[in-house]
């Protein structure tokens, strides 16, 4: 690795450990997953592993322990030369402490015997009960085991703590160069969209868009997804999570894609919505330019200092404004945001973080409020209308219409950056370009 990639890994436990008064923080990354027989489902890193250490193999342990002198420490799986033959190399005990500035390593092997020493003197142990059931085991039978030993004068172990939280914390506030990772999967993920959008055209089906698009992360340097592509047309887009993606595109329908590429484990969430033929329909055009000018409220909503929740208000005002104009709804805008009438079209939150996963760590409320933006913070802004079957009272010339525009903001210190705005989402510039190919 880098030096000054392992320096921003470093950094960041030495950050974690300073957080916690004594103890020790345990942090296992993720397993393999059999698919069937012998073979894996595709492995990736757990993010807060990967977050503290830049290390991508599977079953590791970290173990940090701020008042003694290995503070850090791994547990990694061997070097094994028949291994790297089938799979690849391991990086190894010998080399994991220099590779990844750690104070030692051991087997993973060693990990029953090992751990209870590494936490012999402590009486607070940071580590997510359920996280992992192997860990799990080795914490239960720790508590157990020690107790029997304060009996005898050892040192009692007093506590299991969640380190989430402080975790969590961190990873909302993005670096310089955490923020330059998601706009390098955004500027990817642009490339996909504009052409998905070149090559879509009645008689396509959902999965070659969804193959075109993801031909141009992969070219351009984005070794996964972020998620599962939502590539949904007709009264598909209505629904929020669908990745079925098998429907043959028709003439006069929409095609709505929610995707991301990954780059460097980060990964961007854009969603576009358009027409499969080229052309809006008026009734498509009316909803797409409320759903437009919601995200635009949304958007120059954000600032730091504001409540978060005053970005999906300021989006929301414009959504049920934009219903009440379709003849969706009858009210006034307070009112039918108090009865919440418009739940039927609009069910999702407008926003959540993203960064080194799609729906990011870091929490929404402090306290009883909403969170308070601060500078470095990075999240969507996805207002969007759906007239699918849950909508029974929908007008009949808008049912089947599902629309969603999404892109990614950071919180800057005088306001906001739309790090997603070259992707093109007027309407003009999405007629110009959409079955050009
Ligand atoms: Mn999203």
């Amino acid at each position: 690795m880098a030096y000054n990639e392992k320096q921003q890994f470093k950094s960041r436990r030495t950050t974690l450990m300073g957080q916690i008064s004594d103890g020790a923080i345990i942090i296992g990354a993720s397993h393999n997953s059999p698919r069937n027989n012998d073979v894996d489902y595709e492995f990736r890193q757990n993010s807060t592993f990967w977050y503290l250490t830049g290390f991508d193999e599977p079953d590791a342990v970290l173990v940090l322990r701020p008042h003694h002198k290995d503070q850090c420490v791994i547990f990694v799986n061997p070097y094994d030369p028949q291994f790297e033959i089938w799979v690849g190399a391991r990086l190894g005990v010998d080399a994991a402490p220099e590779n990844l500035d750690i104070d030692a390593a051991y087997p993973i092997s060693e990990l029953d015997d090992q751990l209870p020493r590494l936490l012999e003197d402590i009486e607070t142990i940071h580590y997510s009960i359920g996280s992992d059931s192997k860990l799990d085991d080795l914490m239960m039978n720790l508590v157990q085991k020690r107790r029997g030993l304060s009996q005898r004068g050892g040192v009692h172990l007093l506590r299991i703590e969640d380190p989430k939280p402080a975790i969590d914390r961190m990873r909302l506030i993005k670096s310089k160069a955490e923020i330059e990772l998601v706009q390098s999967a955004i500027d990817v993920t642009r490339v996909g969209f504009e052409n998905a959008m070149r090559v879509t055209k009645p008689g396509t089906f959902e999965y070659q868009v969804q193959a075109e698009m993801e031909s141009h992360f992969r070219k351009l340097g984005s070794v996964r997804n972020g998620y599962p592509s939502i590539v949904a047309s007709g009264t598909n887009s209505c629904i929020l999570h669908y990745i079925n993606n098998r429907e043959q595109l028709k003439d006069g329908d929409l095609l709505l894609i929610d995707a991301g590429a990954e780059y460097d484990y980060y990964t961007a969430d854009i969603t576009r919505t358009w027409p499969v033929n080229g052309r809006f329909t008026p009734e498509q055009k009316e909803v797409y330019e409320i759903v437009l000018a919601s995200q635009s409220a949304g958007i120059k909503a954000i600032s730091p200092g504001i409540e978060f929740n005053e970005v999906h208000i300021a989006s929301l005002r414009i959504l049920v404004q934009g219903l009440i104009d379709l003849g969706a709804v009858e009210g006034s805008i307070d009112g039918l945001i108090e009865s919440r009438a418009y739940l039927p079209y609009y069910m999702h939150g407008t926003s959540h973080w993203l960064g080194l996963d799609v729906h990011d760590a870091g929490p929404y409320r402090d306290e009883e409020r909403s969170i308070t933006l601060e500078e470095g913070m990075v999240f969507t802004v996805e207002p969007g209308l759906y007239f699918g079957n849950q909508a029974t009272e929908s007008p009949e010339n808008l049912k089947g219409i599902g629309i969603r525009i999404e892109d990614n903001v950071v919180v800057t210190a005088e306001g906001y950056s739309v790090l997603s705005d070259t992707i093109l989402s007027s309407v003009s510039d999405i007629e110009e370009l959409v079955g050009t190919v």
